[in-house]
């Protein structure tokens, strides 16, 4: 597990450069044994919290550059790395370095957003909404095997999704989530990743209704509850989840910690998940 305190990438409300402190403080409500899947996660995995990745919170080349090198060496190690973000713009260079070693990717995206803007918009390339543009033309993730979940909301235009459909991505929007159920879903979406093909999971904490998860940047109304969010990621058991991340966590927008608390335990189901890799 590592931090990656930055939220220069923020378009609306900064604060997530707080999230790993604050996840951190209260993941300690959590216990080893998983009911579900019936393992003892911190017996079946190594775990080790690696602390925060340094790098000037004002520079964004530095971020990544650093982001990456440390990724890359974890992975080089046979450490699958469990990052908290920070805004989803971490997430660029965990996908390079992951795709460097794996070869192009599975990338469950759950998020209300499609974050696959262009530059149009200030002139800025490199902000958290762009990330999963970079990713598909970089070629960090196989055609077809983009899955983006619980979106929904306003769109730029009608446009914002060509670049995903062009490539066969997969999407499934809150409403979908919802009405489907998360079960059918992830049974879905297992189906088409195949038991064997390397996955990363990136969670942006705003595809959770902001009722359940008021502490993000960029909230939508009418997302997915707790509950669906938990078993989204806890259905992902079968598939060989290789690295993950849990991004735009917003302390000083949160109450209660209840997004904090949401937080911890999605990177829980998550590290379930890993431990029950083949
Ligand atoms: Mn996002």
């Amino acid at each position: 597990m590592l931090g990656v305190p930055y939220d220069g990438g923020t378009t609306y409300q900064p604060g997530a450069r707080l999230a790993p402190f604050h996840v951190r403080r209260v993941s300690a409500l959590l216990q080893s044994h998983h009911p579900v899947h019936g393992i003892d996660v911190f017996r079946d995995l190594r775990c080790v919290d690696g602390g925060n990745i340094v790098f000037p919170p004002f520079d964004r080349e530095a971020m990544r550059a650093a982001v990456e090198a440390e990724i890359r060496q974890l992975s080089a190690a046979l450490v699958t790395p469990l990052v908290f973000g920070g805004d989803h713009s971490v997430t660029l260079p965990i996908l390079r370095a992951l795709a460097k070693r794996h070869g192009p990717l599975a990338v469950v995206q759950v998020d209300a957003h499609l974050d696959l803007s262009t530059a149009e918009v200030w002139g800025e390339d490199f902000h958290h909404g762009t990330v999963f543009r970079h990713a598909i033309d970089e070629g960090l993730i196989a055609d077809g095997q983009l899955y983006q979940l619980g979106l929904r909301g306003p769109r730029g235009a009608e446009t914002d999704d060509a670049l995903a459909r062009a490539r066969g991505h997969h999407a499934v929007s809150a409403d979908e989530i919802g009405e489907r159920g998360p079960k059918r879903v992830c049974a879905e979406v297992r189906e088409r990743i195949g038991r064997h093909r390397p996955v990363y999971v990136s969670f942006d904490i705003d595809a959770v209704d902001p009722a359940h998860a008021p502490g993000t940047g960029t909230p939508v109304p009418g997302g997915i509850t707790a509950r669906e969010a938990l078993a989204l990621v806890r259905g992902l058991a079968g598939t060989n989840v290789i690295g993950g991340d849990i991004v735009e966590v917003c302390p000083p927008l949160d109450h209660a910690d209840i997004t904090a608390h949401l937080a911890a335990h999605l990177a829980w189901e998550l590290l379930a998940v890993i431990a029950t890799r083949s």
